[in-house]
């Protein structure tokens, strides 16, 4: 009876957040169940942890080095963990995957953002960007056909002065977000499409 309750009482806690969440994402209703099932299939305990995360998404990409993918898959993690508590909760859990699904362009480049600031200064500078887009370059080399490395350094050198206008070499959030989405060479090769 005890495990029973248990049970019962979880599955009304989980529709209960699913009820508030929900309707804050993108998805339909079946959606965000769907993707709540997903959730507690890999996640029972409801509290997603960075070395988890880490864990699935090397089994997921097998192609780059294991050194590149950790360092992708923990700046991932940091782009759903908004409260910054070390979980990535279903709430965190749905908005990320509803933003990254169905969001629009600025939506999609505010949680880019996040990202890009490897250090978390609250800045991105060049070599966040090149860091970053050089990571999941490797990534999609072998399953889509990424650009070389020295097309990517070429396409970052010639787009980062034009969105950095203040010749400071880092960008606020906003200045990032303007001009990435101004900028169809830097959209194409985002981890966001
Ligand atoms: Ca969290
Ligand atoms: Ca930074």
């Amino acid at each position: 009876m005890g495990i029973l309750w248990s049970k019962v009482k979880e599955s009304r806690e989980r529709k209960k957040v699913l009820s508030k969440v929900g309707p804050t994402t993108h998805f339909a209703r079946h959606e965000a169940e769907y993707w709540m099932k997903i959730f507690y299939q890999d996640v029972p305990n409801g509290k997603l942890s960075e070395a988890e995360f880490v864990e699935y998404f090397g089994n997921f990409y097998t192609s780059a080095d294991d050194g590149s993918k950790t360092t992708l898959a923990r700046q991932i993690f940091k782009a759903f963990d908004r409260n910054n508590n070390g979980h990535v909760s279903l709430r965190e859990y749905l908005h990320g995957m509803s933003t990254l699904l169905r969001g629009n362009t600025l939506e999609k480049l505010e949680w880019a953002f996040i990202l890009f600031d490897v250090d978390g200064d609250g800045l991105v500078s060049k070599e966040d960007m090149g860091g970053v887009l050089m990571l999941y370059n490797d990534l999609r080399t072998n399953k889509e056909g990424g650009i070389s490395e020295e097309q990517l350094a070429a396409i970052i050198d010639h787009e980062f002065p034009l969105i950095d206008r203040t010749g400071k070499g880092r960008l606020g959030k906003r200045q990032f977000i303007e001009g990435v989405s101004r900028s169809h060479r830097l959209l194409e090769i985002m981890p966001i499409r």
